[in-house]
């Protein structure tokens, strides 16, 4: 891997937070792409912790610090994924769905989303079913991006559905999941409207799903 990149993957996974701002502006300096930076370092080490973690190699707090640092990061490379002055495509609420407290990819999803030039209104995690629903009643509001990580909770996207339904708005939104253990089968099976493997397809699926509604 190119150093400046293999400096940011060591300090995710070593959690080293007060490196990896310096580090990330370094890469940038470098003209490395901001997007080759995301994908190359900082979403392979979190991939990395994952599998460490999965093997008993490491452990909620390694899970943690390495969040934090990603966190850290991700601060110092917004600006350069989310592009100014972009006419706003459609309105967006997003949310980690209730139970689950992951953000980092959600949070990823919602400034490519606003790198696009959709308006976002990030509800944040473990958002119930009613958060969203009220949410989704406010204006111009014509998508609701639900994230989930946890096979144990990702049941909680079909019953923010429902309540969606319940509450007569799958006419004026659109709905969007994703998140690592949600598929396009499982999309299809709680009657989402759209899924997307990652934030750059995201920003495909929001486009086609607003201009679908005619927004
Ligand atoms: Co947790 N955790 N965690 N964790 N954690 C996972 C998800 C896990 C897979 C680890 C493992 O076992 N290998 C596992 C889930 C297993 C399962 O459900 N089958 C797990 C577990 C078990 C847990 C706890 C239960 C651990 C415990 O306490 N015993 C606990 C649950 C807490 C809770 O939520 N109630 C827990 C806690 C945590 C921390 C708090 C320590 C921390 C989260 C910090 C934070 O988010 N602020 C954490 C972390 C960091 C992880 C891993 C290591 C990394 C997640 C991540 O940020 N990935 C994760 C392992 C892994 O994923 N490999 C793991 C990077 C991120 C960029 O990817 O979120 O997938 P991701 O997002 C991608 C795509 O999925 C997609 O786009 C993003 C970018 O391309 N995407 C969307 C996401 N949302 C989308 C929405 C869309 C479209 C695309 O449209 C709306």
């Amino acid at each position: 891997m190119e150093p400046t990149l293999q400096a940011i993957f060591d300090s995710i996974i070593e959690g080293d937070a007060s490196s990896i701002a310096a580090q990330v502006t370094m890469a940038l300096e470098a003209n490395l792409p901001p997007a080759q930076i995301l994908t190359e370092a900082m979403i392979a080490a979190m991939a990395e912790i994952g599998r460490g973690f999965e093997e008993g190699e490491y452990f909620v707090p390694e899970m943690l610090i390495a969040a934090r640092a990603m966190k850290t990061g991700l601060a110092v490379l917004k600006p350069r994924l989310v592009e100014a002055d972009v006419p706003a495509l459609g309105k967006v609420v997003a949310g980690t769905i209730q139970g689950d407290l992951h953000d980092i990819g959600k949070n990823l999803v919602c400034m490519m989303l606003e790198g696009a030039g959709f308006e976002v209104v990030d509800l944040g995690t473990d958002v119930s079913p009613e958060r969203f629903v009220e949410a989704a009643q406010g204006d111009g509001v014509n998508l609701v991006a639900m994230s989930a990580l946890l096979t144990t909770t990702m049941g909680n996207m079909k019953a923010t559905l429902a309540a969606l339904d319940a509450a007569g708005l799958r006419g004026k939104v659109k709905v969007m999941v994703g998140g690592a253990p949600v598929t396009e089968r499982f999309a299809q099976q709680i009657g989402a409207d759209g899924y997307a493997p990652d934030a750059s397809r995201a920003v495909a699926v929001a486009r086609a799903l607003v201009e679908a509604l005619g927004a």
